[in-house]
């Protein structure tokens, strides 16, 4: 069911002096990708109005454990503070992305699985992101969101249709089905998208030692 994190938000082990990673959530207009955030930041449903600048929320994220996420409170729990930064998806806001995914850790693609007619501007517009220079290597959500509309595409075809294994192998990505109305699929994502980050900083340290 729909996990938001907000109650967790106000555990002890985010600490307001940690340095958050950067998370930017990208893509075409009325994918969901407000509604992501404010799912991720208040466990609730946000009516949203089409973005013209950008929306930013400090999320703490737990990282788990096991379990899924479900059940009380653990206060040992560990989680990562996250800036999530989500910025207009319409077309002529699109030439600002780059200068929010300058510096980030991670970043977060969302795709209306219903709308098939414009795969193929989403596939674009992310290949394009993810070649600029600045953002090689750095990892990838792909959130296959409005799963809970019929007709939605299934994942495989999503997968296919945004070419995700032409990403190139220095991109680490992942794709999951969700519905940012209920939160399902936000966290699970999430917590991969993390993974990869810390997955990618762990190898860009050995590669420096080596040198
Ligand atoms: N059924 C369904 N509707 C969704 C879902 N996620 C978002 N929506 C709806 O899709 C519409 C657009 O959502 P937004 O979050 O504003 O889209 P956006 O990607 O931020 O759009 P821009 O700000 O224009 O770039 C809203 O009416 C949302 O309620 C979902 O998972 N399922
Ligand atoms: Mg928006």
């Amino acid at each position: 069911m729909g996990n938001g994190f907000s109650e967790r938000s106000a555990l002890p082990c985010c600490l307001p002096s940690l340095q958050p990673l950067h998370v930017v959530i990208l893509g075409l207009d009325c994918a969901g990708k407000t509604t992501v955030l404010y799912r991720l930041r208040f466990n609730e449903f946000v009516n949203t109005v089409p973005t013209k600048g950008f929306n930013t929320e400090r999320v703490c994220v737990p990282l788990g454990g096991g379990g899924g996420g479900g059940g009380g409170q653990c206060w040992r729990r560990r989680s990562a503070a996250c800036r999530f930064w989500d910025v207009g998806g319409q077309e002529k806001l699109r030439p600002l992305w780059r200068s929010y995914t300058r510096c980030a850790d991670g970043l977060v693609f969302v795709v209306d699985s219903l709308d098939t007619e414009r795969m193929e501007e989403a596939r674009t517009e992310l290949h394009k992101i993810t070649r600029l220079h600045d953002n090689q290597g750095v990892p990838v959500l792909v959130v296959a969101n409005k799963q809970d509309l019929r007709g939605a595409l299934p994942l495989h075809q999503v997968e296919q249709l945004l070419a995700l294994g032409e990403l190139g192998a220095h991109t680490p990505w992942h794709l999951v089905p969700a519905c940012a109305i209920t939160g399902e699929g936000l966290l699970e994502g999430v917590q991969r998208l993390h993974a990869m980050i810390m997955k990618k900083r762990k190898t860009t340290r050995q590669q420096k030692r080596k040198r």
